[in-house]
C-alpha cells in the first residue's frame, strides 16, 4: 500500500471519528515498512492540514476538530517512542511555540526529530510570553532556539521575541519555522532576527549539522 493509501485511511478514520481505525491505518503503514519520520510527515501532519481545510470550509466543526488533534497526539506519543534515539550529543535546543501560539503539534515533531538527531531537547510546545522565553534562554545557554509559527494572529509577539533572542550574548542559533513563513513572508523572520527559515524539520536537522555540528 502507497503512502498516500495510508494517508487517505488514516484521514477517513479520523473523519469518522475512530479513533482504534486511525491506530490501526498507523500501525498497517508501519507493518508495511513506512519509517516512522514519514508517518509523521506524510501521514499524520498533512491529515491534520486536511482537517483544518474542511474546518475552515465548514464542512467540520472545532469539536471534529479538536478530537482530530487528540488522535495524533495521542499516536505521536506512541510513534516518538519508536524513533531512533542516540546517546545526546551534548547539543541543547528550546522548542517552542512563539509567543501566543496555540498550535503545538508542528513544535512537537521538531522537537523529535532533534531528539532523533542526538539533540537534548526542551519542548515548550504551545507559546509563551517572551520574557519567560528569554529567562529561560539565558538560563539553560541553548545552542538553538527553534521557533513554530502557525499563524499571523501574534505577528508582535514573533517580533518580540526574535528581537530579544537577538540581542542576547551568548547568544544562540535562532530558526523560525511553521507554516506562516512563507517564500513572501519568512524575509520577515530574518528581518526581526531569526538566524534562518525552515520548513522541514528534516532539512533543519540537515542544515544543522553544517551550523551546529555535533562535538567530535
Ligand atoms: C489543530 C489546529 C488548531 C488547534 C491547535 C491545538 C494544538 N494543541 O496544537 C487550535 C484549536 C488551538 C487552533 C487554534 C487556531 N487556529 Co488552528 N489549526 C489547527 C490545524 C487543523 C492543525 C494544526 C497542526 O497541528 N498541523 C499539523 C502540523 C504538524 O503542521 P505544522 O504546524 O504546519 O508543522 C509542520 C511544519 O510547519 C513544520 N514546522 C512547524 N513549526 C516548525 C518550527 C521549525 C523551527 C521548523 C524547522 C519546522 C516547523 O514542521 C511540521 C511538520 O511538517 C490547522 C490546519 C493546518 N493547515 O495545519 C489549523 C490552522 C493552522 N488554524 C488556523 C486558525 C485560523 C486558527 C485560529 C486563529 C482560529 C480561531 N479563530 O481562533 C486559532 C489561532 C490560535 C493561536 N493564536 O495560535 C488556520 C491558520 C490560517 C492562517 N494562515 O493564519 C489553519 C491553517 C486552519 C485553516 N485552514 O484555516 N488551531
Amino acid at each position: 500500500m502507497s503512502l498516500d493509501e495510508h494517508r487517505a485511511n488514516f484521514l477517513d478514520a479520523v473523519l469518522a471519528r475512530d479513533s482504534a481505525r486511525a491506530r490501526r491505518a498507523v500501525e498497517a503503514a508501519l507493518d508495511n515498512g513506512t519509517p516512522v519520520p514519514d508517518l509523521y510527515l506524510d501521514v499524520l501532519a498533512p491529515a491534520l492540514r486536511e482537517v483544518g481545510h474542511k474546518w475552515a470550509m465548514g464542512e467540520i466543526n472545532v469539536a471534529e476538530e479538536h478530537y482530530a488533534t487528540a488522535v495524533v497526539q495521542s499516536i505521536l506519543d506512541g510513534l516518538s517512542r519508536r524513533l531512533q534515539r542516540p546517546p545526546r550529543d551534548g547539543r541543547l535546543a528550546i522548542v517552542t511555540g512563539t509567543p501566543g501560539e496555540q498550535h503545538a503539534v508542528g513544535s512537537r515533531m521538531v522537537a523529535d526529530f532533534l531528539e532523533a538527531d542526538g539533540w537534548e531537547v526542551m519542548l515548550l510546545g504551545q507559546g509563551v510570553p517572551a520574557v519567560d522565553l528569554v529567562s529561560l534562554v539565558e538560563h539553560e545557554q541553548p545552542d538553538l532556539v527553534a521557533l513554530s509559527t502557525a499563524t499571523a494572529s501574534a505577528l508582535d509577539g514573533v517580533a518580540e521575541v526574535l528581537r530579544a533572542l537577538r540581542a542576547l550574548d551568548p547568544r544562540p542559533l535562532i530558526v523560525a519555522g511553521g507554516q506562516f513563513w512563507t517564500a513572501s513572508t519568512r524575509a520577515t523572520a530574518l528581518e526581526f532576527g531569526a538566524d534562518h527559515v525552515e520548513q522541514d524539520p528534516r532539512a533543519l536537522v540537515a542544515e544543522l549539522h553544517v551550523r551546529v555540528p555535533p562535538p567530535g
